[in-house]
């Protein structure tokens, strides 16, 4: 293949595909309640999303995912244009609300045969699948039943695990347990943002052990059902710095580092949670049973790294039990939503997880930026933003494998334009534009970019 250099057009430097590993992974990501639609499609059960959609207020745009993306209908379409980057993996999430019956124990032929399709369609067109088994869509019966705060969803879950594994097993080989557990227990169950929509850190802390436990119970299952099984868990990562120089800021950004990092990655290390946040959470500690630890410390085939921004810390006496505060650091270059974008930040936290902890290989399973993209009068969507942005953080990413750590693969966020949770719409993360009116899919310019990056002379584009 023809060596392909594109200038990074913000640091200067180049970029190119020869520096990556020969074997890297480059996928794309998306999630089944963001793009798949279809909600009353083949028997699915209604999900902890769709209802929390109907609360009024919850969803900036008011919108819901009853239809998304279409991607239940037009993922042969999707699956192409994946293909069409020069991507060799497509990471995406099976919807438990397909696939077991209401009572929990019973397998939904019909989702089977969806999810069976769709990876096949994977394989024909050289996508490596990668399933991420949960991405926050409970079914609602079981939240009826108390949800991941009730010890009897790691049950259910394990069920649901071993029937997805045992019809995929001889298929799928790449198998992420959860995505971002951070999200799922604590804005679903503490601040309240995502569903089920609870305010509450003892049912946070409950919630979130459950999900670890469920993954921990899930690691055998997946490696009995699946020869060869590589298994991970997506964590939500982020560097965290001090708000100022002050011993109080500093003591604060520990702290928060300890419910925001730690927690995960010390329990999956096999070290318990930590000392420090276990102290400070007296009253709204978890009921964590005899051998639990040890399950969730089941040895893991790879660690999946989901990084979006670093925070700044300050001290806040306010803000019980952890007195810590994200502080808004106004001189930082920021994407649409707010967030930092910060590609630097990237080294220190692979570099952390490289040295303090004993995990195996790094993929870096998310990425990705959103800005307000406009079709333009030539009828491209010229997002130079989210292009530099990827780039950036792909130099950073080649600076880590060159000092030597261990990260095989990465995936933007996301494939496509979808359904941003509590922002509806309005949030596009997409290497594709999505038409929500006419479901018209067009690549932007950052997409076209990773074509020519993967792809070079073969990819027939021109620079633009
Ligand atoms: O869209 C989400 C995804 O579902 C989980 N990780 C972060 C993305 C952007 O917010």
């Amino acid at each position: 293949m023809t060596t392909h250099h594109v200038k990074d057009d913000q640091s200067g430097a180049d970029l190119s595909r020869i520096n990556f590993p020969s074997n890297f992974v480059w996928g794309c990501a998306t999630s089944s309640f963001q793009v798949e639609g279809a909600a009353h499609v083949g028997g699915r059960e209604e999900s902890i999303w769709d209802r929390f959609c109907k609360k009024s207020g919850v969803i900036r745009d008011g919108s819901d995912a009853q239809v998304a993306c279409d991607h239940f209908h037009r993922w042969p379409q999707d699956l192409d244009l994946a293909r069409s980057m020069g991507l060799n993996a497509y990471r995406f999430s099976i919807a438990w609300t397909r696939i077991m019956l209401a009572d929990n124990a019973t397998p939904n032929q019909a989702g089977l045969d969806f999810y069976a399709r769709m990876i096949d369609g994977m394989l024909e067109r050289g996508l490596q699948p990668w399933v991420t088994l949960y991405h926050w869509d409970l079914p609602q019966s079981l939240q009826e039943a108390g949800g991941w705060e009730n010890r009897a969803t790691v049950d259910a879950y394990v069920r649901y695990v071993d029937a997805v594994t045992r019809v995929f097993g001889d298929r799928v080989k790449h198998w992420i347990t959860h995505n971002e557990p951070w999200c799922s227990a604590m804005h679903g169950h503490w601040d309240g943002q995502h569903a089920p929509g609870k305010t509450d850190l003892k049912s946070a802390l409950q919630a979130c052990h459950h999900i670890l436990l469920s993954h921990g119970m899930a690691v055998p299952v997946v490696r009995r059902n699946v020869a060869q099984a590589q298994v991970g868990i997506a964590l939500s990562l982020h560097p965290l710095y001090p708000a100022s120089a002050s011993e109080d800021d500093q003591r604060a950004t520990q702290r928060h580092d300890g419910i925001r990092n730690r927690w995960f990655l010390d329990a999956l290390a096999g070290r318990g949670y930590p000392e420090d946040v276990w102290q400070l959470c007296a009253n709204e500690r978890p009921v964590v049973q005899e051998g639990d630890m040890q399950n969730i410390a089941a040895p893991l085939d790879f660690l999946g790294v989901n990084y979006y921004f670093p925070e700044a810390i300050a001290h806040c006496v306010e803000r019980l039990p952890f007195q810590a505060q994200v502080v808004h650091r106004a001189d930082r270059e920021r994407t649409a939503f707010n967030w930092e974008v910060a590609p630097r930040d990237l080294l220190p936290l692979l570099q952390r997880l490289q040295n303090d902890y004993p995990f195996p290989p790094m993929f870096i399973t998310e990425n990705g930026a959103t800005y307000e993209d406009v079709v333009s009068a030539d009828g491209r969507i010229h997002d130079v933003e989210r292009r530099a942005y990827f780039q950036r953080h792909l130099k950073v990413v080649k600076q880590a494998i060159a000092l030597g750590i261990d990260v095989r693969g990465y995936f933007a966020w996301s494939l496509m334009d979808n359904f941003e949770w509590a922002e509806g719409y309005q949030r596009r993360f997409g290497l594709v534009h999505v038409d929500f009116e006419t479901q018209q899919r067009l690549i932007k310019d950052s997409g076209l970019w990773f074509r020519e990056f993967l792809l070079g002379d073969e990819s027939g584009i021109s620079d633009s």
